[in-house]
Parts: structure tokens; sequence; C-alpha cells
């Protein structure tokens, strides 16, 4: 049962896309206040797990912390961090009484659950205008199943994106990606992808090709399609300012862009330099802009990942004039500390003894807020409130429907597919989302490090972003920060082998990281070939769950409620219906201790291309998973199916599928052509047994 509250005058986000009316008087849980802002508060008991947050920083259970919906370009994604690119606002309270909300409200939102006081939930933000939905049911499972029924189907990719991708930020020539392909292929390593980061573009220029290193790009496009790989190119976010761009011209002559107070276009320096942002919350500036994806769709690309949409800005010309002006006021002030605004200093400042014996007052101190300045040029705040979008002919102020501008640029995209090639799925996933972004695309978990507490985190975040209706994700596998380690590497991977999106990805600068750089890399090639394996039956458990608004990677406790041990679980996840997944995730580890809160069959693939089955009790294990082996556990009486390898998913034969688990066992296999959209066809479905 559903309850939506309205407060004041909420701004449409479309997240939610079926009607609910609004119900008269208080929620049933905690108490609101909106005489300042809006507040809801709630006391938790002692055992209640808060679930949700999509892609938030730290654990499955969230109580214990403060986390700012507040879409940002984050590239230390260290505990200490409150914001990461998303805004997934709908969380659980699950114990004696267990209920979902969720706070469609789009800019900054706070969730200090139990931060201030361990036993309290306070969620605030800073207008009393949102609507709250408060929903009821028998389990965090069901309330999960009726929120994703409202927000509308999740987005469905095209098959091949099943397949291991390449990327690295960096590649720039035809050449760049041959040898890349060429890596993989002569060295039969499956891959499907390779990736465009922003070096593909002239200058950066979103919709443009790099004029000397892409002569005839549907050649190269179609020369890389015959080796069954796509080429998925990045799009950002700003529209580079310069006379004489398409794009650029278009939208000033327009006003599609966001405009200052004073009606002028507002300037973000971004990688292109100077850009306006297209005002993507603008329907009309919105199908402008997503009709733009056309230029390279009709070049044969099929895919796209959008970045920098948080919009990140690396300064605006208004930020650079106020350094300029507290440099001016520092240099020309001889006493330093008294020019400076050093009011933000929680230091006292120091007083030295100089050889002369005076005491020197020009203290150190007093170049901070100078430097803080400067470090807070990007992505500040007080950008957010220098430009405005155009809705319905009335302006709004950035920062009041920020967290919507990475929802709303993918959606340009999906929107525009729909019109350029309705029967087709198109890859899409996006850095910045807001929940109603899960229907046009996909996330990627934006710039994380070449760390091992990185692969727990990519962990942790999938059954949450799951709630939130992002199936289609994953992180960048081997870290895209700092130097990976090949053992990192290969963890890393055998947790990729599950998540929808299994990309390699890696920033400038850091050591190389494909594949096939590594030695031993048959243990590569074992791990991906794992991957390639398993796809008709993960692909075949996405499309289940994307269909019926269901979870593809469930928490433990969704499944075994009534099991202590397994509500605690936060390092194995259940995939589909019919698997758990516990990967290892700490270096020079052989192994790993797991929790089976049945009986299951561990399964071992290994790096010989055989597979260890085993039946292991309920409770308590220590298994064995060398470095090239990829574990899963099969659930009591269940069965999957099996391919054979192959370099690519086109290539996968299907037809012919081994079973893995139990005897006797049957699994339904959802199976279509992987890029049309009947996706309801009876003959879509066929049931597999595994003989006895
Ligand atoms: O400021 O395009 O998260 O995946 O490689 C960095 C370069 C911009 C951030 C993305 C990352 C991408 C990088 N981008």
């Amino acid at each position: 049962m559903i309850h939506k509250y309205v407060f004041g005058k909420p701004f449409p986000t479309e997240a939610v896309v079926t009607e609910v009316p609004a119900a008269e008087g208080e929620p049933a849980y905690g108490t609101i206040e909106t005489k300042e802002g809006f507040c809801f508060t709630y006391v938790m008991e002692d055992t209640d797990i808060v679930y949700g947050l999509g892609e938030a920083n730290r654990g499955l259970n969230k109580r214990g912390y403060c986390y700012i919906s507040d879409c940002t370009d984050e590239p230390n994604h260290t505990e200490d961090k409150r914001s990461l690119y998303g805004a997934h606002n709908f969380i659980i309270v699950s114990g004696k009484k267990t209920f979902g909300l969720f706070f469609d409200y789009p800019s900054s939102i706070t969730f200090d659950i139990g931060y201030t006081r361990m036993d309290t939930l306070k969620v605030s933000c800073g207008d009393a205008d949102l609507n709250l939905f408060v929903i009821d049911g028998d389990s965090p499972y069901d309330i999960v199943k009726q929120f994703r029924k409202i927000i509308g189907r999740s987005y469905i990719p095209p098959r091949y994106a099943f397949g291991f991708g390449q990327s690295r930020w960096g590649y720039k020539t035809k050449d760049d990606f041959r040898h890349v392909v060429k890596g993989y292929r002569e060295n039969n390593i499956p891959l499907d992808m390779v990736y465009m980061d922003i070096d593909y573009m002239q200058d950066f220029k979103d919709f443009t090709l790099n004029e000397e290193n892409f002569p005839d790009f549907p050649e190269f496009v179609q020369e890389m399609k015959n080796q069954n790989i796509r080429l998925i190119p990045i799009i950002d976010a700003g529209v580079k300012v310069e006379k004489g761009y398409d794009v650029y011209e278009e939208g000033v002559k327009n006003r599609y862009f966001c405009r200052r107070e004073d009606g002028s276009d507002f300037i973000a320096a971004v990688w292109p330099g100077d850009t306006h942002f297209p005002d993507l919350l603008n329907d009309e500036a919105r199908a402008w802009f997503g009709g733009k994806y056309r230029f390279l769709t009709d070049q044969g690309i099929e895919g796209f990942w959008n970045d920098m949409n948080e919009p990140a800005i690396f300064y605006s010309p208004e930020g650079i004039n106020e350094v300029k002006e507290m440099l001016k006021h520092f240099l020309e002030n001889e006493d330093y500390n008294s020019g400076i605004n050093a009011g933000t200093l929680a230091v006292a400042p120091t007083s030295d003894t100089n050889d002369s014996g005076e005491t020197d007052n020009a203290d150190w101190t007093s170049v901070w807020p100078l430097m803080g300045k400067i470090n807070g040029l990007a992505n500040s705040k007080e950008d957010y409130r220098r430009f405005y979008h155009m809705v319905n002919g009335k302006p709004i102020r950035h920062d009041k429907v920020h967290n919507l501008f990475g929802y709303n640029m993918t959606r340009a995209a999906g929107e525009a597919f729909e019109r350029i090639d309705p029967g087709k799925r198109f890859l899409m996933f996006s850095r910045s989302s807001y929940i109603g972004m899960h229907r046009y695309g996909g996330i990627w978990m934006g710039d994380n490090k070449s760390w091992w507490s990185h692969i727990l985190l990519n962990l942790k975040m999938l059954p949450s972003l799951n709630m939130c209706g992002f199936l289609y994700t994953g992180a960048d596998l081997g870290g895209f920060g700092a130097d990976t380690t090949r053992d990192l590497l290969l963890r890393w991977l055998a947790l990729g082998v599950f998540t929808p999106l299994m990309r390699n990805h890696a920033a400038a600068g850091t050591r190389d990281q494909e594949c096939y750089r590594f030695e031993g890399l048959e243990d590569f090639r074992h791990v991906i070939n794992v991957r390639y394996r398993l796809i008709p039956y993960l692909y075949s458990e996405y499309m289940k769950a994307a269909l019926n608004d269901d979870l593809y990677f469930r928490p433990l406790a969704f499944v075994y409620p009534e099991d202590s041990m397994a509500v605690q679980v936060e390092d194995q996840m259940m995939l589909g219906n019919e698997i758990m997944i516990a990967p290892v995730y700490t270096q020079n580890a052989r192994g790993r201790y797991v929790y089976l809160p049945e009986e299951m069959k561990f399964v071992k693939f290994l790096p010989n291309g055989s597979v260890l089955e085993e039946i292991m009790e309920k409770g308590h294990h220590y298994v064995e998973i060398a470095l090239n082996e990829v574990p899963l556990f099969i659930r009591c009486g269940k069965c999957i199916p099996l391919a054979e390898a192959a370099e690519s998913v086109d290539l996968l034969d299907t037809k012919h599928l081994s079973m893995l688990g139990y005897e006797g066992a049957e699994y339904v296999l959802y199976e279509d052509d992987g890029i049309g959209k009947e996706y309801d066809k009876e003959e879509n479905y066929r049931t597999l047994k595994k003989e006895k």
C-alpha cells in the first residue's frame, strides 16, 4: 500500500510514473516538521536495518552514517564521503515496523541515519516542497517491488552489453583501438565493446570526431563490427563555446542553454574550455540535445556513456574573478591576516619569533582561505546558484533541481533513441542519476580507485541500486584511479563476471590495465570465459528482473528473512533466483569465509575449463578460491544453464546448453533476439532440466 503526501509545491521530477492519489493527514511513521525547510524524524529500534539510497557510500545497511543526495563529481570514494554521483532518495526501514520512504525532491537532501543520534533517522532538506511516498508492505522485499512498480520498468540494454568491455582514458587513434581489439582477439580473451573516451572528439566537442584521427568513421565502425566489436563513445554534458560549431550555434540561437539571472548563457569551464550546459529540463532543449546523438548513430554507433553530468564544473568565470579579487587583496595587504576573510578558519594564528626577536604575525595560516577558495572552484555550490533552467516558461535556479541534470541528459538520449530507431535497444549508461533515469539507462559507479576496499564497495552497492531501479550497472573493474595490480584485477573481474555491466576502465596516467598486459594471461582468459559461459543465465535473470520490476541482486536478508545470520551478511549477494555470489576481496587471501543459509552446491570454475561441484551444508565454511578461479553457489534444488565460451556474445551457442546444479531441477530460461523489444512473446521462455 502506497501513500503519497504532498508538501508545498513539488517540482515534477517524473520519477514516479504511476498515478498515486494524494493522501490526507500525516504518515503513519515518524514526525514531520515543515517550519524551516522539511524534516522527517523517526526513532529506530536497536535492531532496525535501513536499506536503500542506491549509489551511496558504505554498507548495505545504511545505519550509522550521514548521506547527502547531492550529485557530485567525487573522484575519491573514501569512507568519509557523503555524496557521490547519484541521488536515490529511497530507503526502507526494516524491523518491528517495516516501511519504505521515497523523498521525491530534486535538490540536496540529507539522510542522517543514526549519525547525530544513533537511534534517530532524520531526513531533511531546505524547502518543504516535495512528494513523500510512504510504502507499507509485508517485508522490505515486498516494499521494493511496490516501489519499483510506480517508478516504471527498468532500462533494458541490448544483449551484447552483457559481454566484456575494455576502456581506458587515453585511446586516441584508430590504431589505439585496433591494438586493444588485437590484444584480446589474438589472445582469445572474449571482448564485445571498446569504449571511446573524450579523446575521440575534436577539441572535446560533443558530437564531433577528431578529424585527423577518424576520417571515414563509418568504415571504421564497420571494421570493428566485423570483428564483433562495438565502439561505445562518451558524451559530456558541456557544449564547447566556439563560433561556427553547429551545436553551440544552434543552442545559442534557440536559447537551449542554461542562463544566468541576467539572461546571458552561463559559462562553465570543463574539458573543452568554456562550455554552455544544455537546458535538459526544458522539453524542447532536451529533444534537441537528444537528436544530436544521431550524428553518431548515423555512422553505425549503437551505444553511449554520458559523463560529467552532475554537472561537473572545473570553474566558472565568476569563480575565477573571486579568486583574483582575493589574491589581489592578499598581495596588497601587508598584514596578511587582516585583509582576508580568515573567519572561516578554526585554527588560531600562531605567533613565531623571528631572528631579530620580534613577533611575526604574518603566519602561514593566512593563505588557507585563498587555498580553500582555489580548491573550491570546482563543482562549487555557488556556481550551481548562478544559472537557471526554463521550465514551462518559468526560470528555475539550478541548485533547486540540481539532482535532475544527469537524469535528464540520459533521458534526452533515451527519448531520442525511440525516435531514431524505435524497435531497437541502445546501450546507454550515465555517471549522474536520479530515480526515474533507471528507465532510460544504467549507471557505472564512477571514478573508483585500484583499492581492495573498492571491490567490497562495488558489491554492496549492487542490491541498493537495484532497489532504486538501476539494474544495468557495474564499477570500473581493476579500479579507475591509481595503479592496479594483477591480483586486484583478477579478483575484481571475478566479481565483474556477475555484474550486468562488465567493464575494465582506467584513468589516464595509470598503469596499463588491459588484461593482455599482464603475465599469465590465460588466467584472465579463463575468468572472462566464465562470464560468457554464464551469459545465458545472467541475461535471463536480468530480463526477468526488468520485466517483473524485480531485483537482479538481492541481499541475503530478502531471501532468508528468518535467518538472523543471513540478515547481517553484506559480502555475499543473491543473484537471480538460483545463485549466491561470494567474491574474494582481500589481497593475498587464498579463499574466504562464507555463510550458507541453506544447503547449497558450491561451484568452482577451474582454470582448465572444468567445473568443480560440491554440496555444502547450511552454516559457516571456509572455501579455497585461487586467483584464477571463479566461485558461485547454487541454491538447494536449483540449476542453471551453462554455455561454451565464445569470443563475443553474438557467437554464443545458446542452443546447446549444459546444466549445473541439482539433479532433476528445472530452470526457465528467458531468451530473445537481444536487440528488439518484443519482450512478452511466449517463445522467449523455455524450460531446461538438469537430468539425473
Ligand atoms: O574529469 O573522460 O568518470 O570515466 O575516463 C574526468 C575522462 C572525466 C570522468 C569519468 C571517467 C572518464 C574521465 N571523466
